[in-house]
């Protein structure tokens, strides 16, 4: 077996990088081993405080952002950190060459419920400021904490996966992740019809209409709610994943966030033959406008997301 180490050693990255693929590797197995013990320790709720999102925090979301803050910090490669939990981006007394922009607990409103949650990592030049697009990113990936840990990360050569061991060590599972260029099963909250645009609802009643609609094939419907634990499913068997814009969502540019959601996930994706738009454009190009933009996200198996590109295409 192919050990973290030994997988980034081989890797066309500096040992800098390495390491900091390393330390959220690190970050994600003390994340896991908190997350295990949560219930026993009391460790459920909310925390009483509000993100710079608006949203409230939860005591878990709070504790995995102090772990991966722990652990960049104690790494001299690393000198800024975006979180999605943290207002402004966190500038260490250091002259590192990397920053990190995470969502340290991605789907925490699935944690009471003890669903896969996991946390994303996006790695870029510290010297090209705050707001570079995703094309910048030099690394991404994240750590699903399911029924296994799972870390899947990319260098731009491709996807790897690797899984926890009872020993804490990342041990390689995948190689060179392929998703399927056709799938038959799609992602997205139904309950948030009414305030779909054209585009989506066209899609998606093709996709319901199954072998007598245009896709002429019948569809499946899995929506976790989780984006680490819905993404990851679309990378290991094809389908894809919808957070579209929609009238609700449109004053705010969309749901979910640019650098530490989309991007990664959208390296990710096109790193093993997927793809990820905003309906209308690549994620990757955009060029953010703030650390905690917000887009809509439509990724996974190319067929399908072209399928969607279409139905925008047309209006
Ligand atoms: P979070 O970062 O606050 O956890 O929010 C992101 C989550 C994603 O994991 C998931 O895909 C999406 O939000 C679910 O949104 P909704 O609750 O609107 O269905
Ligand atoms: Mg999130």
């Amino acid at each position: 077996m192919t050990e973290l180490a030994q997988w980034l050693s081989q890797q066309p990255v500096d040992s800098e990088l390495g390491s900091v693929i390393a330390s959220m590797a690190a970050a994600g197995a003390e994340i896991v081993d908190m997350l295990e013990q949560a219930p026993i320790e009391g460790l459920v709720g909310l925390v009483g405080s509000v993100n710079v999102q608006g949203e409230e925090q939860k005591q878990l979301d709070v504790i995995s952002n102090d772990i991966v803050l722990k652990h960049l910090r104690q790494n001299p490669a690393v000198s800024i950190l975006v979180s999605e939990e943290l207002d402004e981006a966190v500038h260490m007394e250091n002259q590192g060459a990397y920053m990190v922009a995470t969502d340290p607990l991605d789907g925490s409103s699935n944690l009471d419920v003890n669903v896969t949650v996991g946390t994303i990592f996006s790695v870029l030049r510290a010297n090209g400021g705050l707001t570079q697009p995703g094309t910048a990113q030099l690394a991404a990936g994240y750590i699903a904490y399911g029924p296994a840990t799972t870390l899947v990360v990319t260098v731009g050569s491709g996807v790897a996966v690797f899984t926890l061991d009872k020993n804490g060590a990342f041990q390689m599972t995948h190689e060179n992740v392929r998703v399927p260029e056709a799938s038959a099963e799609y992602a997205i909250n139904t309950a948030r019809e009414r305030f779909w645009d054209a585009a989506t609802k066209g899609y998606v009643a093709e996709n319901v209409a199954g072998e007598s609609g245009a896709a002429g094939k019948r569809y499946n419907m899995r929506w976790i709610g989780s984006m680490v634990a819905d993404v990851h499913r679309i990378l290991m068997r094809g389908g894809i994943f919808l957070y579209p814009l929609d009238s609700e969502t449109a004053s705010k540019g969309g749901r979910l966030r640019l650098l530490y959601e989309a991007n990664p996930m959208a390296m990710v994706m096109e790193q093993a033959g997927a793809a990820a738009i905003t309906g209308r454009e690549r994620i990757l190009d955009i060029v953010p406008s703030g650390i905690h933009q917000r887009v809509p996200v439509i990724l996974g198996s190319s067929e399908e997301v072209r399928r969607v590109e279409a139905w925008y295409a047309k209006g």
